[in-house]
């Protein structure tokens, strides 16, 4: 048995948008993703997250299997749209009591909250009015609805995250379009990062200020990484494959924890990349307390060949991976999960090695990881032996991490229960618990019980 310190949080993870439905219920305002779901053409199927788990409704229920698997962390994400149904302005009480009502019943099973304030679901009103994470005024508006939540929950939340990957954002919602508000440009992205950057930056300066004193918890960002492996051992392979790490993770990591962006993407983007201001520069040093960090896969990377420019295209843009001038690919023998991703336990170990090393030692906390798969329901339940190897591989390697040195303090399973996934609809599984979408009902997946045996060993064999 490999044991994990005895403080290790074991929780899992869930998003706004996917999961709560009752998009325009309790006063809830639009968001862009209903907007964008609600386009013809966007999303797989014409699935919309209009009902999806109608958790709105289903709440308690949820919690209640939550507390059947003994976890001991559940990380949510609040719609802005609730709380401030056009983004600024006026607080929505049915929102806010909503989400108390969440609070409570975790509290009442013992179950940690850690609160993601913005998992994509950005009112529609702010995309419309202002062009959304375009303008530079976002900073103040995020700040302030990050206040409004500090106020309201803050009593019972100690562990808050501000953003759920930037990159995600910034790429796919502004790059290839695939998630909304569905830009496709190369000069956006970087432009949309900066003011999540400074967002971030904001929000974590007034808590630090008016909150973090009397309640004591703890704020962060979660970031995602897929690793990146050298094709071969050549120093140009290496170099590309250390430069698509930078051009992914440190994009984000370092500004908070090195004072700016990577000096690679500086020189490979010159006025393409914002410079932030002493002030902004001031608030992002070591603005957050944990390193929050979804990795999901690995592929190998090498030096893009001059034939291929303009040609590769690994997720939608051909620009981004020519900015990074990188080439990835899968290796033959890895298994795939259903979105195609790879399954490799050891890159995900890699991964924390390179975080350690780069951002010198921080604590770091597995906010998702898991794997979607081409579940049944049989009989009422789920056999699906390949999600519990999933997770009891990629956690043997995080073990073998801590045992080197590495301070990881938890792990989240992506996810609690099957849910709307973004442009795949209904399509891709990722849950412990299967829903079936046309009864609203759960069913325990054979993985569900797996985990349980994990968190009660508090260990993997
Ligand atoms: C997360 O994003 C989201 O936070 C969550 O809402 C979502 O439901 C969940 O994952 C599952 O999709 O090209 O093979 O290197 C995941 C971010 C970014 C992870 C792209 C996989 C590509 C894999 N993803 N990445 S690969």
């Amino acid at each position: 048995m490999k044991t994990f310190p005895a403080d290790f949080t074991w929780g899992t993870a869930t998003a706004s948008y996917q999961i709560e439905g009752a998009w325009n219920e309790g006063g809830k305002g639009p968001s862009i993703w209903d907007a964008f779901t609600q386009t013809p053409g966007k999303i797989a199927e014409g699935h919309t997250g209009d009902v999806t788990c109608d958790h709105y409704h289903q709440m308690e229920q949820d919690v209640a299997l939550m507390a059947a698997m003994g976890l001991k962390a559940y990380r949510f994400s609040i719609a802005w749209s609730r709380i401030l149904p056009t983004g600024r302005g006026e607080v929505n009480k049915e929102g806010i009591a909503f989400y108390s009502r969440l609070l409570d019943e975790l509290a009442k099973h013992n179950i940690v909250p850690w609160v993601t304030l913005y998992h994509w679901d950005l009112p529609l009103a702010l995309q419309l009015e202002l062009d959304g994470w375009l303008n530079p005024d976002m900073a103040e508006h995020f700040a302030n609805y990050a206040r409004v939540c500090f106020e309201n929950f803050g009593d019972r939340v100690n562990h808050w995250i501000t953003f759920n990957e930037p990159w995600v954002i910034a790429i796919m919602g502004h790059s290839n379009g695939v998630m909304a508000p569905g830009r496709t440009s190369n000069a956006e992205p970087y432009l949309v990062a900066h003011q999540l950057l400074r967002s971030h930056g904001r929000a974590v300066d007034i808590y630090r200020r008016d909150f973090q004193p009397a309640q004591g918890g703890q704020i962060g960002i979660t970031n995602n990484c897929d690793w990146r492996e050298p094709k071969t051992d050549s120093p140009e392979n290496k170099a590309a494959a250390q430069r698509a790490l930078e051009f992914f993770l440190g994009w984000f990591a370092d500004p908070i924890y090195l004072g700016d962006y990577p000096a690679v993407m500086r020189e490979r983007l010159g006025d393409r990349l914002p410079e932030f201001s002493d002030e902004d520069r001031r608030l992002l040093a070591g603005s957050s307390d944990f390193f929050g960090l979804n990795h999901y896969s690995t592929l190998y990377a090498e030096e893009m060949s001059a034939d291929q420019m303009g040609k590769q295209n690994p997720y939608g843009n051909g620009g981004i991976s020519e900015d990074q001038d990188v080439e990835l690919s899968y290796d033959d023998t890895w298994k795939t999960s259903s979105m195609g991703w790879s399954m490799v336990p050891w890159g995900c170990q890699k991964l924390l090695h390179w975080i350690d090393e780069r951002y010198d030692h921080p604590p770091i906390v597995i906010t998702e990881n898991g794997c979607a798969l081409e579940d049944e329901l049989v009989d009422g339940g789920v056999r699906d032996p390949v999600r519990a190897e999933f997770i009891q591989t990629y956690l043997s390697a995080c073990h073998d991490a801590i045992t080197a040195g590495i301070d990881l303090k938890g792990y989240f399973v992506w996810t609690l229960l099957d849910n709307f996934e973004w442009a795949c609809g209904f399509t891709k599984r990722f849950g412990l618990h299967y829903t079936d979408f046309a009864t609203g009902k759960r069913y325990p997946k054979d993985s569900a019980a797996a985990y349980a045996k994990i968190i009660a060993d508090n260990g993997v064999e």
